[in-house]
């Protein structure tokens, strides 16, 4: 649970971080299978198995509904949970990977201001290793201007990036052990460099909504109700995979990627499908 102290540093400054979830055998573990399934494919994910992924593995459903993940999710957006996607991070050791300034709120076509990313390490997330930074009250400003600048390095769906100045020396790091997550929400300008250290930086990002967001760009969307009621149903109800790769929850997972990509890739020049 988070003290008051960091509820109010969330509504005040955007984010909240370390916040300390997975022991060290657990975060272990969810590694070791990722990269079992990274090792069975040529060594890595495929593009399009990055996003509503929690549909394609069964330990990434299960996290979504930790109640350790949610206790603290619940603080800041209400009992009612959505988890609307999930999206894999992953820097290789002396990558150049990085993600440009931006904000999530200007692409995902979501109604609400209550979308929060908790994102959490399987990896250390050093500032080495390019951890995130965060533009602190920049969740309660305006949506700032940006750019597609389709950078081969930019793991974004489209090179996105704020286009005004931003005084990075107001930046905040978020460093974050194996195991631990930071939440921000979605409005807040954050970014990252590559990863300069010795490991793979492997993080997870979790979103999740209240139940009366919509989606206002794409004319489907689903979601998985991870905690309390959804009285709203704007969302399609997106199966719950027995295991890795469940062929229902794959198929399923076709099918939401595509929406998705519609929705991310909306009023671009083109798709080069990073996701
Ligand atoms: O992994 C990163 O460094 C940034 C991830 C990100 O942009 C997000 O989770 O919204």
């Amino acid at each position: 649970m988070l003290d008051k102290s960091e509820v109010s540093q969330f509504e005040k400054d955007g984010y909240v971080s370390p916040i300390s979830v997975l022991g060290t055998d657990e975060v272990s573990t969810i590694r070791q299978k990722l990269e079992r399934v990274e090792a069975a494919q040529d060594g890595a994910l495929y593009p399009g198995q990055r996003s509503k992924s929690f549909l394609l593995f069964k330990w990434l459903n299960d996290l979504i509904r930790d109640p350790r993940v949610l206790d603290p999710v619940e603080q800041l957006i209400g009992p009612d949970i959505l988890l609307w996607n999930t999206i894999f991070w992953i820097k290789e050791a002396g990558a150049g990977s990085f993600i440009s300034w931006h904000q999530d709120t200007r692409y995902w076509g979501l109604s609400s201001e209550n979308v929060v990313t908790a994102w959490m390490a399987l990896s250390p997330a050093s500032i080495e290793a390019g951890c995130m930074k965060v533009m602190p009250g920049t969740h309660r400003g305006e949506v700032l201007n940006h750019e597609d600048r389709w950078h081969e390095d930019n793991m974004l769906t489209r090179g996105q990036e704020i286009s005004v100045d931003l005084d990075e020396n107001k930046a905040v790091f978020m460093p974050l052990e194996p195991g631990q997550m930071s939440i921000h929400n979605y409005r807040l300008a954050h970014a990252s460099g590559p990863n300069n250290a010795a490991d793979r930086r492997i993080g997870v990002s979790m979103h999740f909504m209240p139940p009366d967001t919509k989606q206002i760009v794409g004319s489907w969307d689903c979601a998985s109700l991870v905690r309390g009621n959804d009285p709203y149903g704007h969302f399609a109800t997106a199966p719950v995979p027995e295991c890795d790769f469940d062929p229902p929850a794959v198929a399923f997972h076709e099918k939401a990627s595509k929406a998705a990509n519609e929705v991310l890739y909306a009023g671009a020049e083109t798709n080069d499908a990073k996701l």
